[in-house]
């Protein structure tokens, strides 16, 4: 790739974590700037957990529990385990290693920097040279509503392992927040914007959300990659979510979400896209084929 090219990737959990390391690995990751979704943060026995940096940390730091998509590989659970004998809060899978990382997230926001200043340094540390930074350093939080009422996003995805339709969703914070420091400044300085395979409704929106991120993006080059193949999602609740919300469970469907903000939306070999539509090979699940699925993906958006 040529030098001094910037790519920024807007980018949810596991999908998003890994386009961000296939890009990455295509690009190198001093071209790669990953804005975070922090929809799903949570505030769990006085720690602060952002669950869809850590995924992307802990992807490129070669430290993630790919089988499971999300925490820490080989971990321990001794601390979790003695919290719920004590009556604490342990519906939330916190291994001992993981919360290793959320007591220093914790202690460095309690001194007064911002989460993505602290984002910054938790990816000095691991050794990780793509720039990841926060949507916003505000508090914002995906709600997700349901029959049973309105439910925060962790108690309708794990507590409640999003079984409870949904009936649509609120980004609370998000009007009041703007984006960190660096987030638009990395958009104007992009060649290209990927919106990563990641969930439309609670990875993508609530980056979105943040005034300011749309209206940069208007600008731009955005590609968005399909987090459907044959009209199914590989992880997580997405194709259910399409068809309670109204919208057609297709990639095509999810092109729509997202309107005239995209200018290309690339699709998995063989499947059926809206008109225009790239036709990529998106199987990033594989770390040893991201690099060339990375390549590959570059060469037909660049
Ligand atoms: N997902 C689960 O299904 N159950 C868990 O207990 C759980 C714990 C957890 C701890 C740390 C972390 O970074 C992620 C964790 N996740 C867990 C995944 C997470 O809830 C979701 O995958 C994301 O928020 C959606 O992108």
């Amino acid at each position: 790739m040529r030098e001094g090219r910037r790519i920024a990737v807007l980018s949810g959990g596991l999908g998003g974590s890994r386009c961000v390391d296939a890009l990455a690995r295509a690009a190198g990751p001093d071209a790669i700037t990953a804005i975070g979704n922090v929809g799903d943060d949570l505030e769990l026995l006085g720690v602060h957990v952002s669950p869809d940096l850590d995924t992307v940390l802990y992807t490129l730091a070669g430290l993630l529990d790919e089988e499971r998509g999300w925490g820490v590989r080989d971990e321990t659970y001794n601390a979790l385990a003695m919290a719920g004998e004590l009556g604490g809060e342990s519906w939330f899978t916190l291994g001992d290693r993981d919360l290793g990382l959320h007591l220093v997230r914790t202690s460095w926001l309690r001194e007064g920097l911002p989460l993505s200043a602290v984002t910054l340094r938790l990816a000095e540390a691991l050794g990780v040279r793509v720039r990841l930074l926060p949507a916003t350093d505000e508090p914002l939080r995906t709600k997700i509503q349901t029959k049973d009422g309105e439910l925060d996003f962790q108690e309708w995805f794990v507590a409640r392992a999003h079984r409870d339709e949904v009936t649509g969703l609120r980004y609370e914070g998000a009007e009041a927040a703007s984006p960190a420091p660096g987030v638009l400044e990395a958009i104007e300085a992009a060649e290209l914007v990927v919106i990563a395979p990641s969930n439309p409704f609670v990875s993508i929106r609530p980056i979105l959300a943040v005034p300011g991120i749309r209206e940069a993006l208007a600008a731009k080059r955005v590609a968005a990659v399909s987090p459907l193949v044959g009209g199914k999602a590989f992880r997580g609740p997405l194709a259910e979510m399409m068809a309670s919300l109204g919208h057609e469970q297709s990639a095509a469907g999810v092109a729509a979400l997202y309107g005239d903000l995209v200018d290309v939306f690339v699709v998995a070999l063989g499947d059926e896209g809206p008109p225009g539509a790239v036709e990529a090979d998106i199987d990033m699940v594989d770390p040893g084929r991201r690099a060339e699925v990375g390549r590959k993906l570059l060469e037909a958006l660049l």
